[in-house]
């Protein structure tokens, strides 16, 4: 039962409606200084907390809330006698609810002008300590630091009856996991912004970056093993994943995820994701972390015939993923090979009925979107690399032809989508495409020359001619030797980002062997 509810929050958000509706329900109001005023402004019968506690704010508000009155009220336990019997003989009534959110330190930080003085001031003490308070007692406390949460919260209430609702135990304890999180994230705010000041301790360094580590996330599953079935391992998801995030996955079918399943999934998704530009279907297949077939098409059969073309062994058990929805034709293509996952924004009625007969196959379902993370992480022996994610995508105005022969507008696209392929390729990649597919991929390799001949090989393997197809090449040619590989086997054109001590060797074998070759002025290494 819900008597009595203490409201403190700087994003007001909702808050009004809230503590409108908890009033009418016959819930009262306690408060502090900025929200009492807000509520009372507005006609909501509420109590500040210093007349509550008859101690007065002090501290320029460092102190306001943190008073026995306050957490005896939150934290007693209702089933224990003795707990009782003190807030008793301390005349201290139980507080139900807390309506808690937060100084916005990450908000004040990421100003430019944000002094170190700002940023403590802007560390909330108080707040955190009642969500706290709250959430440990969650078993008889409602604790709401979202404002999100306030309607949910109002419907279960409501639901119970007339009078004074109640929350059922899994919302509390949802909520008070949500409290945790949340807290633990405003910390590590906190500690990311302190451990980037520079040696002036007034700034946060220029380069300073990531302004805030969201470090928080939710588990999703145990897995029956990791990498290798001697590691244990297991799937934790960002607390809200991006839209078109990997982790938003819904799955229709199919056995549990593994651990490189979700690894392959993710590199398949996040390359198919980039196709698209032109309109058309896109089809990639994943082998290992790395495409072994990229393919555009005039749709996802189209696509995905072609993707498998590249090379039809390496997609044995491989990993299938479409940026348009698969429809039955496509489902029963698909359904000749072994496939571990297959993954798609949608699968018609009649695709999803013609892999039900193929319950090994796992299908998962992912909302196409944008960008997936806001920043990339690799462990590394006691210690975190963290990065942007490589999200750049070259413009044609960007592109530099630095050879006598110009591109013609078809060697221009072939270019442009292998150098679009190239970054889903681990270093160091070569990628032979030819009207919007992939005829040989050459992945991981310690020297640029020997991707180079994989790749060509791929292609003879999968009886693809390379004849005046275009090349991408994720970091530049260190010697010239790379470039002669790639032309010897047929390429006509050739997309890298330029930068070695050797550029004008490189640029001069491309003139003598008289092809095309463009700058992109970046690189795409992935490893
Ligand atoms: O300055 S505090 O660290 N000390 C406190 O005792 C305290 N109590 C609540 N910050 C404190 N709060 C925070 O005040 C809340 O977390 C909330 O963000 C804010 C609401 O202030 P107002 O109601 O005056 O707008």
């Amino acid at each position: 039962m819900i008597t009595q509810a203490l409201i403190s929050v700087s994003d007001k958000t909702g808050v009004l409606d809230f503590a409108r509706a908890l009033s009418a329900m016959g819930v009262g109001i306690l408060s502090t200084g900025g929200t009492a005023k807000l509520l009372a402004d507005n006609g909501v019968p509420v109590t500040e907390v210093a007349d509550y506690t008859g101690f007065p704010e002090m501290l320029d508000g460092r102190v306001k809330t943190l008073h026995p009155k306050v957490h005896g009220g939150i934290l007693a336990r209702r089933d224990t006698p003795e707990h009782v019997a003190k807030l008793l003989e301390h005349a201290i009534p139980t507080i139900d609810m807390v309506v808690v959110n937060l100084y916005p330190f990450q908000q004040a930080v990421a100003k430019d002008s944000c002094t170190l003085e700002d940023a403590i001031e802007n560390i909330d003490i108080g707040g955190p300590t009642m969500l706290r308070s709250a959430a440990k007692n969650h078993k008889d406390v409602v604790v709401v630091c979202d404002p999100a949460d306030y309607g949910m919260v109002l419907a279960e209430m409501k639901g119970t009856g007339p009078g004074v609702g109640a929350v059922s135990y899994d919302t509390k304890f949802m909520l008070a996991k949500k409290v945790f999180a949340h807290t633990a994230q405003y910390d590590g705010a906190i500690t990311n912004y302190l451990t980037s000041l520079g040696e002036d301790k007034a700034h946060a360094t220029r380069a300073a970056y990531p302004h805030v580590l969201n470090m928080t996330f939710n588990k999703v599953q145990d897995m029956r093993y990791g990498e290798n079935p001697h590691q244990s391992a297991a799937f934790y998801r960002d607390l809200v994943p991006a839209a078109g995030a990997l982790a938003n996955y819904k799955q229709l079918q199919g056995k549990e995820l593994s651990y490189n399943n979700i690894a392959d999934a993710d590199a398949a998704w996040e390359c198919v994701k980039s196709l698209g530009a032109e309109g058309q279907a896109g089809c990639v297949i994943v082998k290992h972390a790395n495409p072994c077939g990229v393919a555009l098409g005039a749709d996802a059969f189209d696509a995905y015939s072609r993707a498998l073309q590249t090379d039809p062994t390496s997609a044995f058990g491989g990993i299938i993923a479409f940026n348009v929805e698969v429809d039955g034709r496509t489902a029963l293509e698909i359904a000749k090979l072994f496939v571990e996952v297959l993954i798609a924004p949608s699968f018609s009625p009649e695709a999803k009925q013609l892999m039900a007969a193929k319950q090994n196959v796992r299908m998962l379902e992912i909302a196409l979107g944008g960008a997936s993370n806001p920043f990339d992480v690799k462990r590394v022996g006691g210690g975190l690399l963290v990065q942007s994610p490589d999200a750049k995508n070259v413009g044609l105005g960007e592109l530099r032809v630095v050879t006598r022969q110009q591109p013609t507008q078809q060697q221009l696209q072939d270019m442009l989508f292998a150098w679009r392929v190239a970054k889903f390729v681990k270093s160091n990649a070569i990628v032979f495409c030819a009207n919007g597919m992939t005829l040989g991929v050459g992945a991981g390799q310690m020297s640029r020359i020997d991707s180079a001949r994989i790749a060509a090989i791929k292609a003879q393997n999968g009886g693809l001619s390379l004849a005046g197809s275009a090349v991408a090449s994720d970091a530049f040619f260190p010697f010239r030797d790379g470039l002669d590989v790639v032309v010897d086997a047929g390429a006509s054109c050739v997309i890298q980002p330029g930068g070695s001590m050797r550029d004008q060797e490189v640029i001069d074998a491309a003139d003598e062997r008289g092809v095309v070759m463009l700058y992109t002025g970046t690189r795409h290494f992935r490893h």
